[in-house]
């Protein structure tokens, strides 16, 4: 019997695709693998989601077994409620490297303090070393599969690295915070905050005027977490202010940012368009693949979506 697979994308993703998902089947096994982006909804086994999809009512998909979808985030379909099969997110080792990568380098330049010799067109001679990451404070906020990535490699370079959940974690070398009490010491540890929260009713605003406060003067916020997760019109202010220090911002409330928001002309604000990680066809391939084995096999999805927890 043909399996039938649809790619749920804007068409320019079909070339980028094609081929390293029908390679991915070809390695887990899977075989008479149909890969299309028009199957009759009828015919479908398996939905392969990318959240720029037109596929927004799912109902005439009545025998599809699972939605796969191509981001970590899920925030554009885990409400949907024409979808009543099992909802997967995106967990790769490339989205996780890329991460690491593009956090740590934020980290680094609000650490070493670059833009100070990178931006000096009146070439003063001024020596302020940095300190030791030993002896700054990093704080991840969401321990998930990218926070803690990323705590975990901040804290093999010396920092001083803690982490807020919901649940408490165990990782080497980070200090784990939870729920309402542990967020406020995070905060006032935040030297360098990292964003890696879901965006969900439960972290829309996590960053307001109150919790900005309780953050160290001059501190980094580095956000390549979802927009919702800060209140913009309090970080503005409190960079006005001159609280906060600098934000570093890959995520917005609106995409692509608008070209009049504050943001873009703000010189304490880094804008970023949403590039932190790419679900990149090479890595993402071998996860769908992956699950759609077990799915055929009768075993139990990997990286299922909790729908009440909205990740
Ligand atoms: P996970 O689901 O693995 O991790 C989410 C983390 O957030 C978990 O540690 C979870 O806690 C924590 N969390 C959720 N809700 C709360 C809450 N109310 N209070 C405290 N902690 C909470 O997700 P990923 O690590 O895979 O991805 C995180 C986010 O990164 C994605 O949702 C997406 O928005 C963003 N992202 C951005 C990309 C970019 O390019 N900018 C690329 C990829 C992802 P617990 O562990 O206790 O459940
Ligand atoms: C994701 C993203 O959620 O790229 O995967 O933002």
């Amino acid at each position: 019997m043909t399996l039938n697979i649809l790619l749920a994308a804007k068409e320019e993703r079909w070339p980028l695709y094609e081929g390293p998902l029908n390679d991915a089947f070809k390695a887990a096994g899977l075989v008479d693998v149909h890969l299309a982006t028009d199957i009759a909804p009828s015919d479908v086994d398996y939905i392969v989601y990318a959240p720029n999809s037109d596929l927004k009512d799912f109902t005439p998909y009545t025998k599809a077994k699972a939605v796969l979808n191509l981001w970590a985030g899920v925030e554009g379909i885990v409400g949907n409620q024409t979808l009543t099969i099992p909802l997967t997110r995106m967990v790769d080792p490339g989205l996780t490297q890329g991460m690491i990568e593009w956090v740590c380098g934020h980290v680094m330049r609000h650490h070493l303090g670059m833009d100070a010799h990178i931006n000096n067109p009146t070439h003063e001679w001024a020596p302020s070393p940095p300190a030791l990451a030993w002896d700054r404070s990093v704080v991840v906020f969401g321990m998930g599969e990218l926070g803690s990535a990323c705590a975990s490699a901040l804290a093999k370079f010396g920092f001083n690295v803690s982490g807020w959940s919901r649940s408490e974690k165990t990782i080497e070398g980070v200090t784990s915070y939870h729920g309402a009490q542990g967020l406020k010491t995070a905060l006032t540890k935040a030297e360098i905050a990292v964003l890696l929260l879901p965006d969900t009713a439960a972290t829309n605003n996590t960053l307001n005027g109150e919790t900005l406060a309780m953050m160290p003067k001059g501190a980094a916020i580095i956000n390549p977490g979802r927009g919702p997760l800060i209140d913009d019109d309090a970080l503005l202010q409190s960079l006005d202010a001159g609280h906060i220090g600098h934000a570093t911002l890959d995520t917005f409330r609106i995409e692509p940012l608008p070209t009049d928001h504050p943001y873009w002309a703000h010189p304490k604000v880094t804008v970023t368009p949403h590039i932190a990680a790419e679900t990149r066809a090479k890595y993402s391939s071998l996860t769908i693949a992956e699950n759609i084995r077990r799915g055929q096999a009768g075993e139990p999805f990997l990286h299922l979506v909790d729908r009440s927890a909205g990740y």
